[in-house]
């Protein structure tokens, strides 16, 4: 396409999908939001209760308190701060799954470590002697290091040090560099547990606190050593949208985060026995393509097709051309159980830790994987036969998209922009030069989800073009990203057409699209470490740079998670829904206030449900930074 695909158009396409569906008798998410609204206003203002079976309580202008007493601002911040420990523990154990499979390392085993260097790098930060090491022995000591981080009885997390000092004297004083990240959680989950914390100011710091050790813990395992294990990102072209699933060959989606499953299932799909098999069905070859986040993992180190975001995963099945859609864990709808049967798709479930009704189950772990894959893809391409052609349904939608932007690869690309030297790790001042001398005015990073709260996509996008028309460059990362990647925002071609002059100047110099695909859901971490690159090498604190947060259409708990430790890493952070804080004006004043939240990390939340709207507070919040700075 020479042009950007509209919301229109994308929703055009799941409309003649749903049709499909109807053929069938396939339920739809669609159709159960209609099911389920009116939401309960209790829910969604948080001032429900059930956290003890006296309850539940819910909170009205006649019933002030629950009956143990606790009044609304308790309530709503306990709510917040499971919210905020379920996130962290999703994203967290998602890193300790990664240091476990970095434990299973070997030469000739299922994985082995594909950079070494960074490897080294990390284990030089950590103080572990890497002088006469085989590297197999330094991966499975950095790993039990690592996984120390979780249960360790003293001391905080490694990572905060990477952080610029300011930022950790901020951390210190305000007493939220978080220790182990368990101890973090089940602190979380014993501060909420009924007659301990109902101290709205204790419940919002604990908040803070165990979103900083998934952001600057399990996450950032969870990147980092992704990167050790199947290669640090740097930018590939793929393509994106529905209409990567290809009619003659066999397609198996893979849908969900941890990297350790699709890496392998991409692997057998390239074996020959594979490919000839597939053949002998009648299939032209196996075509294998990503959702949700897993989709960020492949296409980034391996240019797997992007098929579609947390909303599009129903659609992946509708097509009638799914063979198998392949999933580990998060953010898998249950409802693809029973929507897979009204076709011929297998939907096969790999971890203990997402078991779901009317899949096959099939459970992968490290010393098993090869055979694992194998025997999957080979389900897979063996279902090819029992097709029914009639039922295929492929949206003619495919986008180019160029992904992979790590922090690494950012560094090395812009070095061309203003042709500042690069040192070993390289630098940002390329950027910064951009910034201070007003091509680009600033940067947003764009995260989260979808979320039927929101027109699906819908704020992703329009909040894109708008700023990038404004010469704000975008970093994305999650369904954020594959928004962009569907809509040909990732196209380096097209999408620098809807720039700003600025912005289009910095894209054309560097070859690079104004929108940055950086990862995945947990690569989250990736931006903490960019904006503290720009504040180390500017020397501006990271709250006082140009740059904010968004996550216009969040919905998962790991989505809280991720703001409370974006916020409070000094990025001002803006959201397009509301996370259930509403019936608390305390709670509301810790968190987007000046006299909350502000006071320890120099940044708070802006919560705003108009989308347009959204777009010129980010805007107003960069050029107000810019001025301060006198830039
Ligand atoms: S997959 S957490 S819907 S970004 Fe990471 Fe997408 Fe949100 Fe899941």
């Amino acid at each position: 396409m020479d042009r950007l695909i509209t919301v229109e158009e994308l929703e055009a396409a799941t409309n003649s999908l749903l049709e499909n569906g109807k053929k069938v008798g396939a339920d739809s998410w669609q159709q159960r939001v209609k099911n389920q609204t009116p939401h309960c206003g209790f829910g969604e203002a948080g001032t429900c209760c059930r956290i003890c079976s006296m309850g539940p309580c819910r909170i009205t202008p006649k019933a002030p308190r629950g009956i143990c007493g606790c009044d609304v601002h308790g309530i709503v911040g306990r709510n917040y701060l499971k919210f905020t420990a379920g996130g962290a523990a999703a994203h967290s154990d998602h890193g300790r799954e990664i240091m476990h499979t970095l434990h299973q390392t070997k030469a000739d085993g299922n994985y082995q470590v594909k950079d070494p260097e960074k490897l080294i790098r990390i284990a030089n930060e950590w103080g572990i002697e890497t002088e006469g090491k085989d590297i197999y022995e330094l991966a499975h000591e950095v790993a039990e290091v690592g996984l120390m981080e979780y249960g360790k009885p003293f001391g905080y997390q490694k990572f905060l040090k990477r952080a610029p000092e300011h930022t950790q004297k901020l951390w210190e004083d305000a007493g939220l560099q978080p220790e182990a990240i368990d101890r973090e959680i089940s602190r979380s989950l014993h501060m909420t547990h009924m007659g301990c914390s109902s101290l709205p100011e204790a419940l919002i710091h604990q908040s803070l606190r165990v979103g900083l050790s998934d952001g600057w813990g399990g996450s950032m395992m969870g990147t980092e050593f992704s990167d050790v294990l199947f290669g640090t990102p740097k930018p590939v072209d793929t393509t994106a949208n529905i209409g990567v699933l290809e009619k003659d060959m066999v397609n198996i989606i893979v849908h969900g985060h941890d990297p350790s499953l699709s890496e392998m299932i991409v692997h057998y799909a390239n074996d020959p026995e594979m490919i000839a098999l597939a053949k002998s069905v009648g299939a032209k070859g196996i075509n294998i393509a990503g959702v949700c986040c897993t989709a960020n993992e492949v296409a980034m180190r391996h240019g797997i097709p992007m098929a579609g975001n947390f909303l599009s995963q129903e659609n992946v099945v509708l097509t009638g051309a799914c063979e198998a859609i392949v999933v580990d864990v998060q953010c898998i709808f249950p409802a693809l159980g029973p929507l897979s049967k009204c076709f011929h798709t297998k939907f096969v479930t790999t971890s203990p830790i997402a078991r779901i009704p009317d899949s096959e189950f099939i459970q992968f772990n490290a010393e098993t994987a090869g055979e694992n894959a194998k025997a999957i893809v080979k389900m897979a391409v063996e279902n090819f036969t029992n097709r029914k052609t009639d039922l295929v349904n492929i949206p003619d939608q495919k986008t180019n998209a160029r992904v992979g932007y790590s922090v690494e690869a950012i560094v090395k690309v812009l070095d061309g922009v203003a042709n500042s030297q690069v040192d070993t790790f390289g630098t940002t001042k390329p950027l910064l030069e951009c910034v201070t001398s007003g091509v680009l005015r600033g940067a947003v990073a764009m995260v989260g989800c979808n979320n039927p709260k929101v027109r699906p996509d819908y704020a992703h996008i329009e909040l894109m073009k708008k700023l990038i028309a404004n010469d704000i460059i975008l970093i994305v990362s999650g369904c954020s990203a594959q928004a962009a990647a569907k809509a040909g925002l990732l196209d380096p071609v097209v999408a620098k057409e809807y720039c700003g002059a600025g912005l289009k100047r910095v894209c054309e110099l560097a070859n690079i699209p104004p929108v940055l695909h950086m990862g995945s859901c947990v690569d989250i971490s990736r931006m903490l470490i960019l904006a503290s690159e720009l504040s180390k090498d500017s020397g501006i604190p990271i709250a006082q740079l140009p740059v904010v947060g968004c996550a216009p259409e969040w919905m998962s708990e790991k989505a809280v998670s991720i703001g409370n430790y974006v916020v409070a890493t000094g990025l001002d952070t803006f959201l397009g829904v509301d996370p259930y804080v509403r019936g608390s004006s305390e709670i509301c004043e810790w968190l987007t206030g000046e006299t909350g939240i502000k006071k320890w990390v120099e940044a708070n939340y802006t919560v705003e449900t108009d989308i347009e709207k959204l777009g010129d507070k980010m805007i107003e919040c960069i050029e107000s930074k810019r001025a301060a700075l006198g830039i």
